[in-house]
């Protein structure tokens, strides 16, 4: 049997990824930054079997529709290419979240894809290698490859666009991430069609992509002198810019809902008192709040005012992938 098991954290972008050069091959139109969390993971097996007839893809112990399982054959195919073996497999996903988060991640499901087929037909990917492969996949779960902070380069071709660790002398042991989970009646814009739309629409996006550099530059500063109010300010301006493009799209969209204004209200409300915490979100409603471990008891507490405990989850740093 070519079987394989790997676990992979999610990762939460501090300057954002937001927009494809190249929609096949998974390259970016700017670099991003991200963290690796503990809070969320994903486990997963695969097994490849020359005797079977088509791909299987189970998603927390359920059989999954071929519109799922599509996306999951795709990659598959390029494992298969990688490995020159056409052999089809059974993948077997367990996404370790809380339940009510709507926070299914594409980062680690497809981090942890990569890991495991990579065991599964040694295919004897190094850490570069393997967040290639999971570009491939996803675009942020490249970035899961990896502990601590790390940079997606968005470089120029499948060889040349991978993520890797930026130093930080461990200075993210120090910070915590709040999650708030927001309950939201919309439907979604994937971020897949979210991107699509707002490059090839949005009038604000010239802005987003000639900006991104400077808060790129000013986040890897921060990190460099374990400055927080830098890398505080700097992720939450670069995530409302990412937002702003949105609105600016035909037809317009937005991932906000009401309650994540007043979770980002809350968050300068705090500011002001002298609690230091910055906001950032993502493809969806929920809001990411950073802030330094010492203070996390303090921000927990305060966001409980206003939202169930249920719907607040710290996170702290977390791993890179790992075989298991
Ligand atoms: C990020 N997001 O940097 C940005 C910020 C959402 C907003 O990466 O199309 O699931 O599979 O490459 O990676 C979410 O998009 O998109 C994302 P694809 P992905 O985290």
């Amino acid at each position: 049997m070519y079987k394989g098991s790997a676990r992979a954290y999610t990762n939460i972008a501090l300057i954002k990824y937001w927009g494809k050069k190249n929609e096949e091959l998974i390259l970016p139109m700017n670099n991003s930054l991200s963290l690796t969390l503990d809070a969320f993971y994903t486990e997963t097996s695969v097994c490849f079997d020359p005797e079977q007839k088509e791909d299987r893809f189970f998603l927390d112990g359920q059989l999954q529709d071929s519109k799922a399982t599509k996306k999951i054959s795709h990659f598959l195919d390029l494992v298969r290419q990688l490995a020159d073996k056409n052999w089809q497999a059974t993948v077997e996903s367990r996404n370790f979240v809380p339940t009510a988060a709507g926070l299914a991640s594409s980062a680690s499901g497809l981090a942890a894809l990569a890991a495991a087929s990579n065991e599964a037909l040694t295919l004897g990917l190094d850490e570069q290698g393997l967040s290639r492969l999971a570009r491939r996949g996803s675009g942020s779960a490249c970035r899961s490859i990896f502990p601590g902070f790390v940079e997606w380069e968005q470089g120029s071709d499948d060889e040349t666009s991978f993520a890797k660790q930026i130093p930080s002398a461990n200075w993210e042991q120090d910070l915590a991430m709040l999650f708030v989970l927001i309950n939201d009646q919309q439907k979604d814009v994937s971020s897949r069609d979210g991107m699509r739309r707002t490059v090839a629409t949005s009038s604000f996006y010239p802005g987003w992509l000639e900006s991104v550099p400077e808060d790129l530059a000013q986040a890897k500063i921060a990190i460099a002198a374990q400055n927080f109010t830098r890398l505080g300010e700097v992720t939450e301006a670069n995530g409302l810019k990412m937002h702003a493009t949105t609105l600016a799209a035909t037809p317009p969209f937005t991932y906000w809902s009401p309650d994540s204004l007043v979770a980002m209200n809350l968050v300068r409300q705090l500011r002001k008192e002298g609690l230091e915490c910055y906001f950032t979100m993502d493809a969806g409603p929920n809001v990411k709040v950073l802030c330094q471990k010492k203070d996390e008891a303090a921000l927990k507490a305060a966001f409980s005012q206003h939202f169930a405990p249920e719907r607040l989850i710290l996170a702290h740093a977390g791993f890179g992938t790992q075989v298991l």
